[in-house]
Order: C-alpha cells, then structure tokens, then sequence
C-alpha cells in the first residue's frame, strides 16, 4: 500500500517546555483528529509545525525533538521562528487569506512582507516534504496556509500524487479577484492531482476563478494544467462518529454530567462552543440571546446559555478587540437581566477537556452554531452525534454542515430576530418530533465519518493517478511511437491528414492570431516533399486564409471541412449554396449584440460563431439558446449545426472531414496513414481511417483516436522524427 504523506500547518501534537524539558501533547482541531485515523490505519508520515517557536530552540532541542517526533511519532518537524509565525502564519494566512476567504474583506491587510514570508515557509514546507518523498508516496496538503506547495512539489516531482484540501471557504470570484496574489495561489493549488471543497459552492467559486484569472475551462469538476487532468471535488468532512455516540457512557463523562447537573438545576441549557473567532458570530449570538430575554420574560430564570470559546490567535487585533466586545455584551446581559442566584450566561473563555465538552453536549437542551461563515463547522455535528436524547441544533446557513443538516433549525445568523425565532422554536419543540429530526442528522453522520472522508480522498488521489497512468498509456509510449516511425521509414505510399487549429498551433482567442510561423511551414513543406509523401491540411477554415498560409506548399488543403478541397486545383467536393446564409446570419446576429466577446466568422458555405471570449457560464447558456433558435431552420435547409470548441459551425450536412479524409484514402493504396485532430469535427476524420492507419487527437477528451497526444507540440515532436529534424511553430 502507499504511504500518505499528510502536510499541514500544525502537527497533530504539540510541544511545550517546561522546566527545561518538552512535552508532546496532542492537539485537538478538528483536522488533527480528523486525519488521526487514517494516520493510524496506513503508514503515514506527518509534516508540519510543531507548535513552539524556534528561537527559542537550541540546536540541540532542535534535534532532540526532531528525533523524538520522528521515531516515536512519525512526524516531521518544520521549524518556524517567531518572525515565520508572525508574517507567514498571523500575517499572510490570517490577517491576509482568512478574513478575505470569509467575507471580511474590511479586515484583510496586505503586505508584500507577509507574502514574502509565505513564499518562503511553503518552500520550506514543501522542501521537508521532497527530502522524506519516496516513490509511490501520496502527498495530502491540508489548508490555506499551504496553498503554494502543491506547486513547488510538483516541479521539483512532476510525476508525484498530490491532494489538496481546503477546510475554510473559498470565496466567490468577486472577492477572490481582490487578493494582489490572486494568480499565484491559483497556480499553486493547480500543482495538486485533486482539489477537495466541503461542499459544491466552494468547488463552484474556485473552478470561476480558475477559468476567469487563470483562463482554464473544466469539464465536470475536471481541468487540464500543462498537460495533466486536475480534478476538483467535494469531500464533506465527517466527525469521528462513535466517539462521540459513546461518549455518554465514559465514566468521566458521566462524572462531568452529573457535576454539572448539580449547578445547572433545572435550568434549559443553550450551548455554544467555538473559538473566538470574528467569523463565528458570536456577538450577533449574543444580541439574539438578549433579544430573546427582553421580548420573551417567561424564559428568565429558566434557562442558561453555556457559551464556551476558546482562545485564538490571540496576538491578532482583530481577535483582541473580538474578545474586548464579547466581554463586554456578556457582562451587559448579566448585569440587565441577572438575578440573585441567575446568571443569564455562563462564560468559559478556555479550552476544556473532552469529558467536559461531551458532558456539555448531552446537558444542552439547544446547541446555538451561528457563525457568519464557516467552511464547515465540526461542532455541529458532534452535538448531533453527542445528543442521547431530545436536544435541538439551531444551525447558520452560513456553515459548510448547514448543506446537511437540514433537519436542524436553519438561520441566517445576521437576523438576530430569526435567531430569536428558532430558539423559542427549538426550546418549545416536542421531544417526539426533535428525536425524529436527530435520527435522520445522526444516521447521515454515522455513514460519512471522517474516517470515509480521509479514505474517499485518498481513493480519489489514487485514482486520479490511474487516470493519469492511463492517459499516459493511450498517450504515444515511446514503443508505439518506435513501430509508428518504423512503419512510416518501410512505407513507400504514405498520406498525412493534419487539421490545424488546436493541432498544429494552440487555439488563440481570434481566428486570425493563429497564423503558422516559418518553423512549421518549414517542417510541413519538408514532410510534403519527401518522395511518396502525401500531406494534406484539413481545417474549418475558408479557403482564402489557406491559399493564404499554405498556397505555396505543396500540400493537399481542404477548406470549410471539406466544402471546398484543393488537390491539385481549388475544387468544391459537391456542389453547394450559400442561399441559406442570409436568414441565418441575422439570427446569430442577435446573439453577438446580447453575448459581448462573441463574434460570426463568415465562410462561402457555413457560419461560424465564437464565444472563446465570452465568460464560460454565459457561453454555455447562450449556445444552447442558438442551437434551440437554429434546430427547426436547419432542418428545413438541409443544413447541420456542429459544435467545437468555443464555436458552433453552421454548414451543409453532408460536408464534414470524414468525406475529404475518403477522398484522399481512396485516391491509391497507402501503405501508411496517418491522422492528427483536436476536436469533435475531427471525430468523423477518426471514424474514416479507423485501423487503416493511426489516430491521434490532441487532449484526453472521449476519442475514436487510437492515440492521445498532450499537446500541439508533441504532435510538431512526431512530425520532426518523421522527417527527422527540427521544427514546430514558432
Ligand atoms: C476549521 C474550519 C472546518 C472546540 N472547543 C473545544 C474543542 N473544540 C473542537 C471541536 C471541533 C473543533 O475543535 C472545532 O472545529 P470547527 O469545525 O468547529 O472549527 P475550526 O477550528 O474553525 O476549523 C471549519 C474545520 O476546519 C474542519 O475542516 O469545519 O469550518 O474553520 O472538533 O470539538 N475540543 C476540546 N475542547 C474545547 O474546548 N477538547
């Protein structure tokens, strides 16, 4: 079995000295536990920050504890100085990434010293990781402090298996593209195999900002980096279900349970537990509790809210002046409404042991999780799991867990009224029915435990890397690529069918910027004039344009798929009228002034129209409202609509490549044959030679080719050994 290789800011434990010596203790967020199964289950190595400043490190601590952490705990210590921490991890990661990935923009400070910083520590983090890879090893990155390392593992290891996931939200586009380093962080992340989200609006945000900052397309969830398939995905994480289930009947929770009991009285219990932290509303929390006191006086002196947060990133302002303000509405509320005796919330700015949490969560008749925003949020559904009997989750729909947990009482946590609602809602609601909701939340919950999400990634990871093998494999191998250059060398008739564009030179975003540069026209007037050598160019494109690049090679060219052909002389394959052109070009007109970056390229017998300039979402909606405008026409005219990529062709149904490639097939017997093509219109070309000779399409899409080629320059490689030399466009 593989080895995973796990990567994250922190280490699942942590180091503390005291009186000179270091303590491993392990560390409870929910990534660390999360992962901790599957740390177990497989050989796994760990890389990551310990937990304690380097400089307050000897070398001699240094190596004593990097000796420690990896022999006894499979760990890999990346060491940060105080300097790192502050610009790399408080700076760029969290006064820089986290207030912008959580919609608060106002909060986002940018400094060229921090990035610098996060350049370097992902170097340095990925550098650990290179010096530890062995081959076979799969990488999990985890989280937005690392989002360079894919990348910087990628170049120095092209062949390596790399995840990636990222446990906050990603923002929409419109926020996104606000970040300085908007660029590089996409073209990080883009060094990974697979790309995980908690949920399909995060993946939705990140594959828009792919497409509009870094120009990818992606098919279903799936793009193509410099050759190489990268899938996007959702992966839900899961909690450790049965620890919490069981919990209950630990006899330390127990204990807690029935000490707590004792001062909780008969007081309903809210709980809310998080870090402080400004995202997860806990003031807006707060003002819906008051509220809730000051409109509904029956519930004074009845109910309690436990309100546990714990201490984070304490030495960002933002959090101390978060802290300040959460002090002070707690000290309000108490002092307004607070009785002798009653407090109406009880405060623990700390973090409690686990028996203490579990206890917490059976007591709690409400669990109140109302963050602004949140990538997922774990607490949620451990109070769900927790829970033995009746109990009610008032959820934010702002959380990653609020996809599903419908069940739950669902808010818009900037509504404190709706707040207030939903809590007199769950406080009045009948134990039957909450039971009920709680069943349907916790059998979802005990199916994807975090341990399936670990292994759902992971299968994922492997079998991307399946699918890059099997690319690679349908992809020329240097045997294949040997008996084909064999067979061309004993051939004494052989025919070279070449589409060009998106073949011999990379799709441009107008059809003129595409013109062959003399390196190519020197490599195919070499092809077309080694004797028994037939070359011949077939494109969409018009006939002037290739009488205009090609015209004086001595090359067969077919123009407008095979309207038009010229073997020997321009002639058309079977005689055809433009008659139709007017009605339909005044409908695609249309869809120019309502589509901007589209255009209609107009050719003697079809029309053209290119959207590779107008925004994915909008093209896709508009071509299918073209193709419904244009079906009935095209019927009645005998004509056929044909999509490319970026393009719908309107032209007689019965030209297509496949007719042209014929007509050159069966001109005399080859003894070699050779198709190249790049998209659907070249399929029909395929079909024709079929295991008469080779086919090669350029991309991994669906294919009648026998051959995947990466790309327009392995296809100039392939023409340079056939006429062994240089060349290629230029
Ligand atoms: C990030 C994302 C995403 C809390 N207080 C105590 C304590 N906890 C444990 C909880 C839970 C974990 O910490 C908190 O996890 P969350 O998911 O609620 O929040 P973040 O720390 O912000 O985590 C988040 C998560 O990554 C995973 O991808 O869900 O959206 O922001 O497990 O139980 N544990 C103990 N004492 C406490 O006082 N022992």
């Amino acid at each position: 079995m593989n080895r995973i290789l796990i990567v994250s800011n922190r280490l699942p434990v942590m180091i503390e000295r005291r009186k000179g010596s270091f303590f491993y203790r392990q560390s409870t967020g929910g990534v660390a536990t999360g992962l901790s199964s599957l740390y177990k289950n497989r050989e796994s190595i760990w890389t990551g920050w310990p937990g304690i400043a380097s400089n307050r490190l000897s070398s001699e601590d240094k190596a004593e504890i990097t000796e420690h952490l990896e022999n006894e705990l499979n760990c890999h210590p990346v060491f940060l100085s105080q300097r790192d921490i502050s610009l790399y991890y408080e700076g760029f990661s969290n006064k820089t990434v986290w207030p912008l990935f959580h919609y608060f923009p106002q909060y986002v400070v940018y400094d060229r010293q921090y990035w610098r910083a996060y350049q370097n520590v992902n170097e340095r983090f990925a550098e650990k990781v290179l010096d530890i890879m062995r081959e076979g090893d799969l990488v999990w990155i985890h989280d937005y402090q690392l989002m360079l390392v894919p990348r910087i593992i990628r170049q120095a290891k092209p062949e390596a298996s790399i995840g990636y996931f990222h446990h906050i939200p990603f923002p929409s586009y419109e926020l996104f593209r606000t970040l300085p380093q908007r660029r590089e962080l996409l073209e990080g992340l883009a060094g990974a195999d697979l790309i995980g989200f908690h949920t399909y609006d995060y993946a939705r945000h990140f594959l828009s900002s792919l497409h509009r900052i870094l120009g990818y397309e992606n098919n279903l969830g799936q793009f193509t980096e410099a050759d190489r398939p990268v899938r996007v995905d959702t992966f839900p994480m899961g909690i450790d279900y049965d620890r919490f289930a069981n919990a209950f009947h630990d006899p330390n929770v127990q204990k807690e349970i029935k000490n707590i009991k004792k001062r909780v009285h008969d007081y309903e219990v809210i709980l809310s537990v998080d870090r402080l932290d400004y995202t997860k509303g806990v003031p807006q929390r707060l003002e819906a509790y008051r509220e809730l006191l000051k409109t509904h006086p029956e519930f004074r002196e009845k109910i309690i809210l436990i309100m546990v947060a714990v201490p984070s990133r304490t030495r960002v302002e933002h959090y101390q002046r978060l802290k300040d303000q959460v002090d002070e509405m707690i000290g309000m509320i108490n002092g307004e409404y607070g009785t002798i005796g009653w407090s109406p919330v009880w405060y623990l700015y700390r973090s409690l042991p686990f028996a203490t949490l579990s206890a917490l969560y059976n007591l709690a008749d409400v669990c109140l999780v109302t963050p602004v925003r949140d990538g997922m949020n774990l607490v949620a559904k451990e109070y769900v799991a927790a829970k033995q009997d009746g109990g009610m989750l008032v959820l934010s729909e702002m959380t990653g867990a609020s996809r599903e947990l419908g069940e739950a009482i669902i808010v818009n946590p900037n509504n404190h009224e709706e707040v207030t609602d939903a809590l007199v809602q769950a406080l009045k609601m009948n134990e039957h029915e909450i039971i009920q909701r709680n069943q349907v939340m916790k059998s979802r919950l005990r199916r994807y435990t975090v341990d399936r999400w670990g292994r759902e990634f992971i299968e994922r990871l492997e079998d991307m890397k399946d699918r890059h093998l099997e690319m690679l494999t349908k992809g020329l191998a240097e045997t294949s690529r040997q008996t084909l250059l064999l067979n061309y060398r004993r051939a004494a008739a052989r025919l070279i069918l070449l589409d060009y564009d998106g073949t011999l030179v990379p799709l441009q975003h107008t059809p003129e910027k595409a013109k062959p540069g003399e390196n190519l026209l020197r490599l195919i007037r070499r092809l077309a004039t080694v004797p028994g050598n037939e070359v011949v160019v077939i494109s969409g494109r018009d006939r002037t344009i290739l009488e205009n690049w090609f015209g004086d090679l001595p090359v067969g060219l077919a123009a407008e798929h095979g309207a038009w052909i010229r073997d020997g002389e321009w002639m058309m394959m079977e005689p055809l009228s433009g008659a139709w052109k007017e009605e339909i070009y005044s409908i695609i007109e249309r869809y120019v002034d309502r589509t901007p970056g589209s255009f209609i390229e107009e050719k003697e017998f079809s029309l053209a129209w290119h959207y590779r300039k107008t925004g994915s979402e909008l093209g896709a909606i508009r071509v299918r409202e073209l193709i419904d405008d244009l079906i009935y026409l095209t019927a009645n005219f005998n004509l056929q609509i044909l999509e490319g990529d970026k393009v719908v062709e309107i032209k007689d149904s019965g030209v297509n490549k496949g007719r042209v490639a014929m007509h050159w097939i069966t001109k005399r017997a080859w003894d070699f044959i050779l198709a190249a093509g790049d998209d659907r219109t070249d399929e029909d070309m395929f079909a024709v030679v079929d295991d008469r000779g080779y086919t090669l399409k350029v991309g991994f899409g669906e294919t009648e080719a026998r051959y995947n080629l990466k790309s327009q320059k392995e296809v100039a490689r392939l023409l340079e050994d056939l006429v062994g030399g240089k060349g290629g466009n230029d």
